[in-house]
């Protein structure tokens, strides 16, 4: 049986890369983390000077992701989820964090202060939440939080447990 495509998506700094990575050690699932696509590529479109990053090329993203994904077992990591193909996923977890969590880990990352107050307003205003409600069946979307490690231990478990 095809195994299922996985979406993990948060405000940066929540924690999909650590449960993905680990998450994908143990389910033997492929993990592929969006934003660290090979920036040498075709899949970026010019640079984000306010936001200091790349600009990612959405619509060559899913091009470049298709195949993968019709394969099946796949966990994608990525800060934003509407411009995915809906079919994709069979589960969307959205990850969340305290903002005071986030606002430490934000910025033990160096963050400027622009980027900092951004993020966690992101996650103030549920910003990807909203974004996950309005791309995907609401059923198949599920909240995890993700404030310690004792959280990364169950969520892990609980995506074992779906699989
Ligand atoms: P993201 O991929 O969403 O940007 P990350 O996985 O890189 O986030 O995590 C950011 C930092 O927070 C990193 O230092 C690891 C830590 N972290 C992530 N999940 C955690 C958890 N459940 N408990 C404690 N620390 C966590």
């Amino acid at each position: 049986m095809l195994q299922p495509n996985i979406l993990l998506t948060s405000t940066p700094g929540v924690g999909k890369t650590t449960l993905g990575k680990e998450h994908a050690s143990r389910s033997g699932l492929k993990y592929i983390n969006v934003g660290d696509l090979p920036k040498e590529g075709q899949l970026y479109d010019g640079y984000d000077e306010e936001y200091d990053c790349p600009i990612l090329d959405e619509d060559r993203v899913v091009d470049e992701l298709e195949n993968q994904m019709k394969e099946g077992g796949v966990i994608v990591d990525y800060h934003g989820c509407d411009f995915f193909t809906e079919r994709w996923f069979h589960i969307v977890f959205l990850l969340r964090a305290d903002n005071s969590v986030l606002y430490k880990r934000l910025e033990t990352r160096g963050y400027s202060e622009k980027k900092l107050q951004d993020n966690s307003q992101c996650e103030i205003f549920q910003v990807l939440y909203e974004e996950a409600m309005a791309s995907y069946r609401e059923e198949i979307v599920h909240q995890l939080p993700s404030n310690n490690p004792e959280e990364l231990e169950n969520n892990i478990n609980h995506i074992l447990k779906w699989i």
